[in-house]
């Protein structure tokens, strides 16, 4: 179809380059499309009633409770700038455990609720403190921006009850909550593109700003942001600060280095006292993960922890349980549509000298770590 129209409208040598670019400028795609061709997946949807996407899974009262975006087919069309997530509001899943009794808890917050946000309740996480659980969310405010905001609840599973306004100096996506050993809480977040953190490289929102990154392929990558939250866990204690991501030599991974630079999805972990930050490279699809010894970085890149999930986006959390390591993720095995994904999870270890064993999720691939 666009084909027809471009041929009607375009010489035929214009045509043969925009088809010569398309053919080879498309390594996302193509990873994409090769586990698209045979998806053999190991592991089940954790849900079928409800499509749920971008897990952050907690131990809360001895339950696992997984915050996850609620996917629904709003109708808009797909684009780079993630238009056709258009989700409106948040299910907690949980269940025991050892994986039994699943539950589909009821609304836990609507974006009519939230007096600042007017669309796309994007991927959300969760803390405890204070004897009070805490929601995170990204939602669009009314001026089409991305802010992060905080909802209070007595239980896990909310009801969730919104601040008024979104917390102060946020912005962009994909919050995640690390409460470190002390009782410290930090909350990482950014994602380029549709989450625009591209257009904040300079303090301030850059409404003309790039729909991408900044164009400049040798130039240091745009970095997750962080800064510590304030004991009440609403707004942040301090100014937001840049999380570099170095390689083994100290440079900072670099733009065009599209399988190591960060895309969305920041989430920590702890092991043997060191830091891991996880995080998904977006078009190529992968998650990576870098460590530090410090909360504030610098993380340097160690490898790629999942391979390409079937679908667009590939967006996960760790959870220890007793003395394993758990991963959950999500890919759109029930109904093969990028924006209609389903949760799932599998296990995974780290081995001895530190480094995270890569978690595979589908037999036969022959994805290379
Ligand atoms: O669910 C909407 C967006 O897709 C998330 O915020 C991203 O991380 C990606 O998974």
């Amino acid at each position: 179809m666009p084909f027809k129209f471009i041929s009607t409208k375009i010489s035929l040598p214009i045509f043969i380059v925009f088809l010569f670019v398309s053919c080879t400028n498309n390594t996302g795609t193509q990873l994409q499309e090769k586990n698209n061709l045979n998806p053999d997946f190991k592991n089940s949807a954790l849900v079928s009633e409800i499509y749920t996407a971008d897990p952050s899974a907690h131990i809360f009262e001895n339950r696992i409770y997984i915050y996850a975006s609620h996917d629904i087919d709003s109708g808009g069309i797909e684009d780079d700038s993630g238009n056709h997530f258009n989700m409106i509001d948040y299910h907690v899943l949980s269940m025991n455990l050892d994986g039994s009794d699943v539950t589909i808890h009821p609304v836990a917050l609507s974006v009519d609720d939230v007096a600042w946000a007017e669309s796309k309740f994007w991927a959300p996480d969760a803390a405890f403190k204070n004897g009070k659980y805490y929601l995170y969310f990204p939602a669009k405010d009314k001026d089409n921006i991305f802010k992060l905001g905080v909802a209070v609840s007595d239980k896990p599973e909310g009801p969730f009850t919104p601040q008024p306004e979104p917390m102060k100096g946020s912005y962009s996506i994909d919050p995640a909550v690390f409460v470190d050993d002390d009782g410290s809480a930090y909350l990482y977040f950014g994602g380029i593109w549709g989450g625009q953190l591209q257009r904040w490289e300079n303090g301030f929102y850059d409404k003309n700003g790039s729909l991408k990154d900044l164009g400049v392929p040798d130039a240091a990558s745009i970095m997750p942001r962080m800064a510590k939250l304030t004991d009440d866990m609403l707004e942040f204690s301090e100014e937001v600060q840049t999380i570099d991501i170095i390689d083994e030599d100290g440079n900072p991974i670099l733009t065009k280095d599209l399988e190591r630079r960060f895309f969305e999805a920041p989430w920590i972990h702890k092991h043997k006292g060191v830091y891991y930050m996880s995080y998904s490279t977006g078009d190529t699809h992968l998650i990576a993960y870098a460590t530090s010894d410090n909360p504030y970085g610098p993380f340097v890149y160690q490898g790629t922890m999942h391979e390409p999930v079937q679908g667009w986006t590939n967006h996960h959390s760790t959870l220890k349980i007793a003395n394993q390591w758990y991963f959950f993720y999500h890919d759109t095995e029930l109904s093969g549509k990028t924006h209609l994904r389903n949760v799932k999870f599998t296990t995974f270890d780290h081995k001895s000298d530190g480094s995270i064993d890569p978690v595979k999720t589908y037999f036969g691939s022959d994805f290379r770590f």
